[in-house]
C-alpha cells in the first residue's frame, strides 16, 4: 500500500479562526493536516473541506498522527485560546516534533508569553513564531492581515504560504516579517487598541448625529454609506452603514436600538493602554475607548445615576435634539471631527509601537505595518495608505500629527472638530474619544504648556527641583517662606 502524501503544513485548534484559516490555506493549494483536542471539530472541518470544493485537507485525531502527517521541516500553526491552552497544545505536539520544525502561534497572545516560548522551543531545537491574525472569521477564510514575529528562518519556511493566504491589496499581500521576539503579537495588540479607538469614535459620531442631529437609522445608514465613498472609507464605516439597515425581526424599528448598551472585550485594548503607561506614551483616545467600555458595563449603576441626577434637577433638554440645528452642516462637521480624531488615535498607536521598538530593538517598519493593515483586518481603510506614505517620506516621523499632509488636514478640520465637541458638550452628550484626540492635538502642538506650574508645585511640596527657561541647571526655591515672608 502506498503511504499517504505528507501535508505541506499543519494547523491545530479548529474553532472559528483555525477552521477558517485551514480552509483558506487548503484552498490556496497547500495540502494541510488539521487537529483539534475535541475530535468532533476535526470531522466538522473535514466536512467543510469536502463541501467547499474538495480541498486538500486531512484530519487527524491524535497529536502523533497529526505531526507525522506533515512534511519536514514541519510548520504547525496553533489557533487555540491564548494562555495556558497554548502551553498545553505546544507540550502535546512538540513531543513528536524534531529539531528544525516550527511552531506558529496565531492567537491573540501576550507578547511576553511568546518570548518565553521562543526560549523553550529553542531549547528543543524548534523554531517559533508569534503571528497576529486579524480579520475575524471572514478574514481567516478569505484573506486576513498577518503579523508574524520571531524566528526569521521560520518565517522563510512559510513565506510562500502566508503571502498567498493573506489579503491582497494593490501593493502586495497583507503580511510581512514584523521583527524578532514577540513583536508580531505586540503589533497585533496595538492594532486591536487602535480598533478600540476607531469603534469608539464611530459610536460617538453616531451618538451626536442621533441625539443632537435627530438622525433616524435610515438617515444614518445613508450618511455612513456616503462617508464610505470618501476619506473615511473603511471596513468599520461600511459595516456600520449595514448595521443601521437591519430591522428588528421581533418588533418595530431597527435592531441596533434593541441591543443592550454594554460592550464586551477580551483584553487586548487593556494591554495596549497598560503598555502605553508602562512606556510613558500618551494614548488618551485609546484609553478613553477602554474607559467607555468599562463604564458601559455599569448598566445598573448608570440607570440608577440617571434617576438620581434627574431627581436632583438635571434638565430634560440635556441630551435631546437641539432646536434649530443645521443638520447638513452638523453631518459634515461630524465627518471632519471623526477623521481628525482618527489621525490622533493612530498617531498614539504608532508612537506606542515606536517606543516598544526602541526598547526591544525590533526595528519595526511603520510604513510596512500601515501597508499590511490596508486589507484583511478590522481597521482596514483607505486612510492607511496615507500613513504608509507618511512613514515612507520620513521613517523617523515624530508623530503623524506633524506629517505635512496630515498636519494640513487637521488644521483644515479643526473648526468643524471644535464645533462638534462644543455642541456635544453643551448638549450633555459625552464624546470622550473625540475630546481626548482634540486635547492630544492641542497639547502636542503647543510650544508652552502649564507644566511650569506643576513643576513649581512639585518643587514646593517635595523639593523635586525645576529647570529654568533662561539658564542651565536644577533649581530649588523656598516657595512658602518667600510667599509668606512679612515685609
Ligand atoms: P477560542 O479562543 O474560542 O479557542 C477555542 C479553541 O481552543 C478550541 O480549538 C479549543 O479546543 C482550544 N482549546 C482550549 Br479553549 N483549551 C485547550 C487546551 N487546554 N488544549 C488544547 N486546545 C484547547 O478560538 P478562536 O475564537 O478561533 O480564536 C483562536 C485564537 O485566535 C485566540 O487567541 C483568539 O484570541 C484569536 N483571534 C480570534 C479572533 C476571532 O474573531 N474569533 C480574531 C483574531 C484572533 P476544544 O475544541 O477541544 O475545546
Amino acid at each position: 500500500m502506498e503511504a499517504a502524501a505528507l501535508s505541506r503544513i499543519g494547523l491545530a485548534g479548529l474553532a472559528v479562526m483555525g477552521q477558517n484559516l485551514a480552509l483558506n490555506i487548503a484552498e490556496k493549494g497547500y495540502p494541510i493536516s488539521v487537529y483539534n483536542r475535541t475530535t468532533s471539530k476535526v470531522d466538522e472541518t473535514l466536512d467543510r473541506a469536502h463541501t467547499e470544493g474538495q480541498l486538500p485537507l486531512t484530519g487527524h485525531y491524535t497529536p502523533r498522527d497529526f505531526i507525522l502527517s506533515i512534511q519536514k521541516p514541519r510548520s504547525v500553526i496553533i489557533l487555540v485560546k491564548a494562555g495556558a491552552p497554548v502551553d498545553q497544545t505546544i507540550s502535546a505536539l512538540s513531543a513528536h516534533m524534531e529539531p528544525g520544525d516550527t511552531i506558529i502561534d496565531g492567537g491573540n497572545e501576550w507578547y511576553e508569553n511568546t518570548e518565553r516560548r521562543i526560549i523553550e522551543a529553542n531549547e528543543k531545537g524548534l523554531l517559533y513564531l508569534g503571528m497576529g491574525v486579524s480579520g475575524g472569521e471572514e478574514g481567516a477564510r478569505n484573506g486576513p492581515s498577518l503579523m508574524p514575529g520571531g524566528s526569521f528562518e521560520a518565517y522563510n519556511n512559510i513565506k510562500d504560504i502566508v503571502e498567498k493566504v493573506a489579503a491582497q491589496v494593490e501593493d502586495g499581500p497583507c503580511v510581512t516579517y514584523i521583527g524578532e521576539g514577540g513583536s508580531g503579537n505586540f503589533v497585533k495588540m496595538v492594532h486591536n487598541g487602535i480598533e478600540y479607538g476607531d469603534m469608539q469614535l464611530i459610536s460617538e459620531a453616531y451618538d451626536v448625529l442621533k441625539n443632537v442631529g435627530g438622525c433616524s437609522n435610515d438617515e444614518l445608514a445613508e450618511i455612513f454609506d456616503e462617508w464610505n465613498k470618501g476619506e473615511l472609507e473603511s471596513f468599520l464605516i461600511e459595516i456600520t452603514a449595514d448595521i443601521f439597515k437591519v430591522k428588528d425581526e421581533h418588533g418595530e424599528g431597527g435592531l441596533v436600538d434593541k441591543i443592550l448598551d454594554k460592550t464586551g472585550m477580551k483584553g487586548t485594548g487593556k494591554w495596549t493602554v497598560q503598555q502605553a503607561a508602562e512606556l510613558s506614551v500618551a494614548a488618551p483616545t485609546i484609553a478613553a475607548s477602554l474607559d467607555c467600555r468599562f463604564l458601559s458595563g455599569l448598566k445598573d449603576e448608570r440607570e440608577a445615576a440617571a434617576k438620581v441626577l434627574e431627581d436632583a434637577g438635571l434638565k430634560e433638554d440635556i441630551g435631546t435634539v437641539r432646536k434649530g440645528i443645521d443638520k447638513k452642516r452638523l453631518i459634515d462637521d461630524v465627518r471632519q471631527a471623526l477623521y481628525a480624531s482618527k489621525i490622533c488615535s493612530y498617531a498614539q498607536g504608532m508612537n506606542l509601537l515606536r517606543a516598544k521598538s526602541v526598547e526591544k530593538d525590533w526595528n519595526l517598519n511603520f510604513g510596512e505595518l500601515a501597508r499590511i493593515w490596508k486589507g484583511g483586518c478590522i481597521i482596514r481603510a483607505v486612510f492607511l495608505d496615507r500613513i504608509k506614505k507618511a512613514y515612507q517620506r520620513n521613517p523617523n516621523l515624530a508623530s503623524l500629527v506633524v506629517d505635512p499632509d496630515f498636519a494640513k488636514e487637521m488644521v483644515q478640520r479643526q473648526g468643524a472638530w471644535r464645533r462638534v465637541v462644543g455642541t456635544a458638550i453643551a448638549a450633555g452628550i459625552s464624546t470622550p474619544g473625540m475630546c481626548a484626540s482634540l486635547a492630544y492635538f492641542d497639547t502636542y502642538r503647543r510650544a508652552r504648556l502649564p507644566a511650569n506650574l506643576v513643576q513649581a508645585q512639585r518643587d514646593l511640596f517635595g523639593a523635586h527641583t525645576y529647570e529654568r527657561i533662561d539658564r542651565e541647571g536644577a533649581f530649588h526655591t523656598e516657595w512658602t517662606k518667600l510667599a509668606r515672608k512679612k515685609n
